[in-house]
């Protein structure tokens, strides 16, 4: 497998003996009606990333419209008026932005803006998506996800989950590979509650090594504060962080090499411990 991953400006070490990267969360707010209100989160978005660099991130993912089951889409012109102010305010922060979206739009204006990654739970499937990103100097994360946000928990239902996702993904790295995407900008994701049952999502869990080892490239995974964790542990949201990290450590045990979360702080140095137990 590819030892790194080439992301924009930034070459990131993927291989099995480097610490698994830290891609922290960094979510737009809605826009006040106000500017005060815009201002007030744009300011906090951009703190927010302050602490995530300070705690050692590895990648920033920004995204603009929430993706959690039962969630309505935003505008293109709504996501980038929050998404766009902070590639422009993060660019120079010394570490790579990726951009949490579908929409090609919104791909092309922030990665000629000065992103460095596109994260798309659609894989890259809405039309012009692959195109938009074809010829532009960034990373591409393809995720799996069974229907949509706003259905994908209704009845997630699969002949074998691993199986179905791996066949899902390698349809999707032949289409880049189609349109001469080097494989060195990609990582796959087998989308962590995006149409999965508990039972599917630990399927995935405990399959990562075999599916980075079938399709030959790095796994992100993206466990961090989801209804998975609050289902083992019966706990909201908010008292999930714990939990985050055992999911976190499991996914690297199996072979993640990049974790995708809302504690960087505590997952940084979570898998910095592990990192060095397993040296
Ligand atoms: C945007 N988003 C929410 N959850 C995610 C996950 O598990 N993986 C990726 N790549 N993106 C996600």
């Amino acid at each position: 497998m590819q030892t790194h991953l080439q992301c924009g400006r930034y070459r990131l070490r993927v291989d099995a003996t480097a610490r698994p990267l830290v891609m922290g969360i960094l979510n737009i707010t809605p826009d006040s009606f106000s500017d005060a209100g815009k201002y007030h989160a744009l300011d906090s978005a951009i703190s927010h990333a302050e602490e995530m660099i300070a705690a050692g991130v590895d990648i920033i993912d920004i995204g603009g419209e929430s993706t959690r089951p039962g969630s309505q889409p935003v505008s293109l012109l709504d996501e980038l008026a929050r998404v766009m102010p902070l590639v422009y305010a993060l660019r120079d922060c010394g570490k790579p932005l990726s951009i949490d979206t579908y929409k090609p739009e919104v791909m092309r204006e922030a990665i000629a803006a000065g992103a460095d990654m596109i994260n798309d739970i659609n894989g890259f499937r809405a039309p012009g998506a692959l195109e938009a990103v074809a010829e532009l100097d960034c990373a591409l994360c393809v995720m799996h996800m069974q229907k949509d946000p706003q259905s994908m928990q209704l009845k997630p239902d699969y002949q074998d989950v691993v199986a179905d996702v791996s066949a899902f993904l390698r349809e999707r790295i032949n289409a880049m590979e189609q349109m001469h995407i080097a494989r060195d900008r990609i990582c796959i994701d087998p989308g962590f509650g995006f149409g999965k049952s508990l039972a599917h999502n630990i399927a995935l869990l405990k399959n990562i090594g075999q599916l980075q080892s079938t399709l030959d490239l790095p796994l992100l995974a993206g466990l961090s504060r989801k209804t998975m964790i609050g289902a083992i542990l019966d706990k909201p949201v908010e008292h999930r962080m714990a939990g985050s990290l055992a999911g976190a450590l499991a996914s690297v045990a199996h072979g993640a090499r990049i974790v995708r979360v809302h504690d960087v702080a505590e997952t940084v140095d979570a898998l910095t411990v592990w990192h060095a137990i397993n040296q």
